[in-house]
């Protein structure tokens, strides 16, 4: 792929970072391969995959565990990556900095613990635009307690109604759970207004930043969120990790969410205590070696500058909007000022699969289907969209062959 002008923001050089992708060098039916399917995992670069590498052939032991020589290096590796996220998110302190499977692991973390506080009739305020992640977890609650879900409304663009959401707040609001950015509309919420609202009522926040985290930058102190739930693989990072973010308040409020090892202070068959954070919420074995993977992801993200890699989305969006807005009978979904780089189509009747299973053809890869977001989905009177999100090795010319390939579909299939 050749580079235009704009595929250097900050001195990046897009064609320079490709090289450490070597999937990028794929050819799907004979095509190269167009992956614009970032919002459900990116790609992963070699100083991460290498980082695996060095764990498992030079620093595989359990951590937290072992006093010999590998089990300390492990464990200093995984604490380290800790201490990485800390800084990333600004969070106060490393003890707020829980590892998990991934962002639903973190939401059903809260759900599941926050739960066993909640009573009949309590009610929990998320918006239409969550994810099932952050929404299910909230419906298992109300299995054993009667638990009411309260949902703030959007207007077209995708943008919430802040004075409706202010409204649904009641004597019996618990909880607000929230996308910081919607993995459909790429609408970056006003989070930091929301939870000074929830806050004036009492209520605390869970912000799922699952879209937000690699594209955003994220400051939990700023936003005063309660909780902050994100995933390493759509950061460039191994599969299998996620990060929870808990103020240390409700973290020690909160009983333990699975029981097992590391997790306990001292057990016995009549009685146990649990171990101080973040151990009290991390039972059994973690991932440790995708965790120490991930503090290279991070380090990954850094060194580029998470500005410019969302400055680089923003003109890729840019382009990729204006292209496509000149097919016939195109339909947007998500149109407010300041979204992150995902658009979300239909273009007629056109069934989405049917959309993506021919860019796939062509070599391009889009989400199709309900996202997980159906009731987002049913907002929208439509079963499902297609969807292109991008990442900071897609280039303008990429853009331009989905353009393209999706205008030659259009027309196929109209
Ligand atoms: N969205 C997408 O294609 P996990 O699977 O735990 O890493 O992340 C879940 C999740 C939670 N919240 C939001 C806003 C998300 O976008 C996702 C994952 C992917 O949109 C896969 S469904």
């Amino acid at each position: 792929m050749t580079q235009s002008p704009c595929d250097n923001h900050n001195n990046m050089d897009i064609n320079k970072i490709r090289e450490d992708y070597p999937i990028l060098q794929r050819h799907i039916e004979g095509r190269p391969l167009v992956y614009l399917d970032n919002a459900a995992t990116s790609q992963t670069p070699r100083s991460v995959v290498e980082a695996i590498d060095q764990m498992y052939y030079h620093y595989k032991a359990n951590v937290h565990r072992g006093v010999h020589t590998l089990s300390q290096e492990a464990t200093d590796m995984v604490e380290l990556t800790r201490e990485k996220v800390r800084a990333f998110i600004n969070a106060g302190s490393v003890e707020e900095v829980i590892f998990t499977r991934g962002t639903t692991e973190g939401i059903n973390l809260v759900a599941s613990s926050f739960g066993q506080m909640l009573e009949n009739g309590d009610e929990i305020i998320v918006t239409v635009m969550e994810h099932h992640s952050n929404i299910v977890p909230w419906q298992l609650i109300g299995q054993r307690k009667r638990v009411t879900l309260r949902v703030v409304p959007i207007d077209d663009s995708g943008q919430v109604d802040l004075e409706a959401y202010e409204d649904l707040f009641s004597d019996n609001t618990r909880f607000v759970a929230l996308a910081h950015v919607s993995n459909v509309l790429g609408t970056v919420n006003p989070v930091k207004q929301m939870i000074a609202i929830a806050h004036r009522h009492g209520v605390p926040v869970l912000i799922d930043g699952a879209q937000a985290a690699p594209h955003v930058k994220v400051d939990v102190l700023d936003l005063d969120c309660d909780f902050y739930a994100f995933s390493s693989h759509k950061m460039y990072g191994p599969a299998g990790v996620g990060i929870l973010y808990g103020k240390r308040y409700w973290l020690e409020k909160m009983p333990p969410y699975q029981g097992g090892g590391e997790m306990i202070g001292q057990v016995s068959f009549e009685r146990t205590t649990f171990a101080d954070l973040p151990f009290k919420f991390e039972a059994g074995t973690p991932d440790f070696v995708d965790i120490a993977a991930f503090g290279a992801a991070i380090d990954y993200i850094q060194g580029l500058g998470i500005e410019n890699i969302a400055a680089h989305e923003h003109e890729l969006l840019r382009a990729a909007v204006e292209g496509l807005n000149t097919i016939d009978g195109i339909r947007f979904f998500g149109t407010a000022p300041g979204k992150s780089g995902v658009v979300s189509f239909l273009v007629g009747d056109i069934n989405s699969y049917d959309m993506g299973l021919l860019l796939d053809k062509l070599g391009i890869a889009v989400r199709t289907g309900h996202h997980c977001a159906q009731p987002l989905m049913a907002r929208y009177g439509v079963t499902g969209m297609v969807r292109a999100s991008f990442a900071v090795y897609n280039t303008l010319d990429e853009v331009a062959a989905f353009v393209a390939a999706t205008h030659r579909v259009a027309a196929m299939l109209q």
